[in-house]
């Protein structure tokens, strides 16, 4: 056996050691913007994001809502591969069908509305915000936002959703000429508001400026309300059905598709990719992985995959390594593959984006991956807790909760995800069945993550990724500095929710 000299390890076990930062080295000025798909030298990729996020190819993960919200953050959402073909194209369908930046007039709510009915209506719509119309008094007029947060913490009754919800919002109604984004900038910090609508000259919401990013808003907005744009979606595949997969969803308007396999080195993505290939030359972007090593690597760049993912054993359902006995430390898998990558471009030309996949845990090993040379992050755990996953919202023990489920769990049975040829049937699991803290929106939680991966760049001297993976120094840690980085040795008083790991 060929044994490797270092141990693999995880990104719990390093720290990002500070650089210098200059007087334009802000939060603001940090440039987040990643390719998604090959390029060659010279030239620009064909599907770039804006933030280095994607969302998991997961049943309880990737439906048509969170598809358009992580979207409109300027991120890529897979849609799950594990469902029949006609449904997984209706859901890329519905994104492309949603005009961007726009709230479905459907959301709307009269404040007669107990709270179960609001509940109820989100669930059906998906919609996080939903806005409350004056019962037609006033002709369906917009006199209030509800956003998740508000019913989900208050858990009130009518009286107080109309007194205590409603009424901050009451004097905020946007007139019937509408209003400028500036008068929306001064009402929103006149008012301490986070959030306030926008709406058309017929009283339809058509979006949301917030408070905390104002700015990066107002250049959407605008960019919105005179363009036409559609989300860009991505789509998971298997090595099975493709020839049948591939062209609804193509035709369905899939933007990338990605091999979803927890094992990519293998001769069946290599057909598929093939296949692809022949059927549609360079037009068709497509992912191909999970790998962990630089041989992998090497296979499927050559076998023609736009982006390759990283990760086996680290997703946080997954229960591969102790099932089969193989995977990598996520750091060193990421490590490893982004240097093949880097070694790749120097002799072909050729840049493909490598994709961190699973086992981010903290929002700052967001940043570590991205300084250990990953493009982007693929994340299952994390945007299972938003309010625009698929997946139902529990109670348990009081507390609410998320589903989240794994691809090789009982309950999705994707047997096409851990594929080896032979019989397609599944015969032991590799994943789990869990629950995850509910989050809330997920536009807040990027938010904020970003936040923290802005700063962090800031403290590192680095204001975009390149910069990152060129010039970040890294450090191993020891299990006491471990212990010493969190509060210790101290009763701590306040829950501050930020301050809580992601
Ligand atoms: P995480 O973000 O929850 O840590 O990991 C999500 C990743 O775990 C997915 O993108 C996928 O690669 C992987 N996954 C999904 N299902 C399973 C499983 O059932 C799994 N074992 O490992």
């Amino acid at each position: 056996a060929k044994f490797f000299k270092e141990p693999s390890r995880t990104f719990s076990e390093y720290l990002l050691v500070p650089g210098y930062t200059g007087p334009d080295c802000t939060p603001d000025h940090v440039d987040l913007s990643t390719p998604l798909v090959k390029f060659s030298k010279g030239e620009k990729p064909a599907v770039t994001m804006k933030i280095p996020l994607v969302s998991a190819v997961m049943q309880a993960v990737s439906g048509p809502e969170l598809a358009c919200a992580l979207a409109r953050e300027g991120g890529v959402a897979f849609i799950y591969g594990s469902q029949p073909i006609e449904r997984q194209a209706a859901m890329v369908r519905q994104v492309k069908s949603t005009k961007a930046g726009f709230v479905d007039s459907d959301s709307n709510i009269s404040p007669d509305a107990t709270i179960a009915d609001v509940i109820a209506l989100r669930n059906r719509t998906g919609h996080s915000t939903m806005a409350v119309t004056d019962n037609g008094e006033r002709n369906g007029t917009l006199v209030g936002i509800l956003t998740s947060r508000d019913y989900r913490e208050s858990r009130i009754d009518r009286n107080t959703l109309v007194k205590d919800v409603m009424t901050p919002y009451e004097k905020l109604i946007v007139g019937k000429d509408g209003i400028t984004l500036s008068e929306a900038n001064d009402i929103i910090w006149d008012h301490k508001l986070n959030q306030l609508p926008i709406v058309d000259e017929n009283q339809k919401l058509v979006s949301f400026v917030f408070r905390k990013d104002y700015d990066s808003h107002k250049e959407y907005a605008n960019e919105l309300l005179d363009a036409d744009k559609r989300y860009v979606v991505g789509a998971g595949v298997n090595t099975r059905d493709y020839r049948e997969r591939i062209p609804a969803l193509v035709e369905a308007g899939a933007d990338v598709l990605v091999i979803d396999s927890s094992e990519g080195y293998s001769c069946w993505q290599a057909e598929t990719l093939k296949w692809v290939r022949e059927q549609y030359g360079d037009t068709v972007k497509i992912g191909a992985g999970n790998v962990v090593d630089a041989d992998g690597f090497r296979f499927l760049a050559q076998a023609g995959a736009d982006f390759i993912k990283v990760g086996i054993g680290g997703g946080s359902i997954c229960i591969t390594r102790e099932q089969k006995g193989i995977g990598r430390g996520q750091a060193t898998a990421t490590l490893e593959v982004a240097k093949a990558r880097d070694e790749y471009y120097r002799e072909t030309g050729v840049y493909i984006p490598v994709c961190s996949d699973g086992g981010i845990v903290h929002d700052y090993h967001i940043t570590l991956a991205l300084a250990f040379g990953a493009d982007f992050v693929m994340l299952g755990r994390y945007f299972a807790r938003f309010d625009e996953a698929p997946n139902n919202l529990v109670t348990v023990n009081g507390n609410y909760m998320k589903e989240y489920w794994g691809e090789g769990s009982a309950r999705a049975r994707n047997w096409q995800r851990y594929d080896v040829g032979g019989e397609g049937k599944m015969s032991f699991v590799e994943g789990v069945d869990s629950y995850v803290p509910y989050a809330g929106s997920l536009r807040e939680n990027v938010g904020l993550t970003l936040s923290k991966v802005r700063h962090t760049m800031c403290n590192c001297g680095c204001l975009t990724i390149p910069e990152l993976m060129e010039n970040a120094k890294v450090t191993l840690v020891s299990g006491t500095s471990i212990v010493e980085g969190g509060a210790h040795d101290v009763i701590v008083r306040d829950e501050n929710v930020n301050a809580k790991p992601m």
